[in-house]
């Protein structure tokens, strides 16, 4: 299963193509539209949010609620495009025609500069269209459809926040999948520790004051996954590495890490590796699970916890010094509209592109071209690994 999106932040709409799924899988817009919806709020949004109302246009690969097989083409139109119809269409304009809004400016923190570097672009509106955080619409709509594939399988996942600005939610160890998706989704920042749910709040309303931006840790859980998925067998079919490399590819991520993550370079093994346990009800399971749910590659049957470090947005209203292209000039960055923290939303769209990376792995180990068929495949393979 692969995917592509296209769009640009404030041209027509965002597109997603994605091939390889099994026909007659259920799905509905709604199984869509929720997580659209999820990826909009979040304090801290800026105006943009309230301009948009992302839902989606299904015009490819589902007919009466299944699967066809066949490719799932989906659009979420840009509601914005209207206000920018002369600068983001695709008419040629002549050379005597002034162009609103050119960017020459680099923000620094942001592709604009080595974008216009690579692609020769000196209107560098060209580069922060494209690289705008907008494209994850796209993202978490592909990444929708694979959420459903799992949730049809019974492996269940959800993303929150763990620390925006250095303020840590505390671990909670004792919540279910279910808590953690009911708890987040009530907290405006998406975070499962309501202890500090205001602080980070207000950390996010001082930096919109002082016209700065603040980042921080996302975090996501899968359960229901059976031991076994991925590979050891070759570095690109470790699902570890391709989960770190989606995670890294989401904007303005800078880390991944997998349960104690970097922690483990402070312990020792016996205080990092988890023990192996059997019983008849679960077949092998492990006494913690400080790694996250991977060895060797592959899915321990354990959760799946990992973590995800976004920076803080590079568009600032306080901007960093630049220097303008035309002129060379020492100059303030550009202003964009934008947000003064994204992270709430990040948590969304992390939780999709790790469920379109894990039901990519599913589908490769048990290819199948009917959905019912891969439901009884990976239920027997639960049963032959539980009695292993
Ligand atoms: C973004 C800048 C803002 C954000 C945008 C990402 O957009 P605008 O320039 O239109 O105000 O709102 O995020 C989204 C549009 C979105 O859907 O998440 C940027 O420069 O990356």
């Amino acid at each position: 299963m692969r995917y592509l999106t296209a769009g640009e932040s404030h041209g027509k709409q965002q597109t997603t193509i994605i091939e390889g799924l099994p026909a007659r899988m259920p799905i509905t817009p709604n199984d869509i539209n929720d997580s659209l919806l999820r990826r909009q709020k979040g304090h801290g949004r800026g105006k943009r949010m309230q301009i948009e109302k992302d839902l989606v246009d299904v015009v490819g690969g589902v007919r009466h609620g299944y699967t066809l097989g066949s490719p799932i083409a989906l659009v979420v139109h840009n509601d914005d495009f209207k206000h920018w119809i002369d600068v983001m269409g695709e008419d040629p304009v002549s050379e005597d025609q002034n162009i609103r809004r050119v960017v020459t400016r680099p923000r620094p923190g942001h592709a604009d500069l080595n974008g216009a570097l690579k692609y020769g672009h000196r209107d560098m509106r060209n580069i922060l269209e494209r690289s705008s955080a907008r494209e994850t619409t796209a993202r978490v709509a592909a990444g929708a459809v694979a959420k459903t594939l799992l949730k049809h399988l019974d492996i269940n996942i959800v993303g929150y926040v763990k620390e925006i600005a250095g303020i840590k939610a505390e671990e909670k160890p004792e919540l279910s999948i279910d808590d953690k998706i009911r708890i987040s989704e009530e907290s405006t920042v998406r975070c499962l520790d309501e202890a500090v749910g205001q602080q980070m709040m207000d950390a996010i309303d001082q930096a919109k004051k002082d016209g700065d931006s603040i980042g921080g840790v996302c975090e996501v859980a899968i359960e229901g996954l059976p031991a076994g998925i991925g590979s050891y067998v070759q570095y690109d079919r470790k699902l570890d590495g391709r989960i770190a490399g989606a995670v890294q590819s989401i904007n303005a991520f800078k880390g991944v890490e997998f349960g104690i993550g970097f922690e483990a370079a402070r312990k020792n093994g016996s205080e990092v590796h988890d023990e192996i346990l059997w019983s008849e009800e679960r077949g092998y399971y492990r006494r913690t699970n400080r790694l996250g749910g991977f060895e060797g590659g592959m899915t321990t049957g354990m959760p799946v916890i990992v973590k995800g470090v976004m920076k803080p947005i590079p568009t600032l209203y306080k901007p960093l010094q630049s220097v303008d292209i035309e002129t060379k000039e020492p100059f303030n960055a550009s202003i964009e509209r934008s947000d003064s923290c994204a992270v709430p939303a990040a948590a969304v769209v992390m939780e999709h592109v790790v469920a379109f990376e894990i039901a990519k792995a599913i589908l490769e180990q048990f290819p199948n071209d009917q959905f019912p068929k891969l439901k009884e495949t990976i239920d027997g393979y639960r049963e032959e690994i539980r009695c292993f």
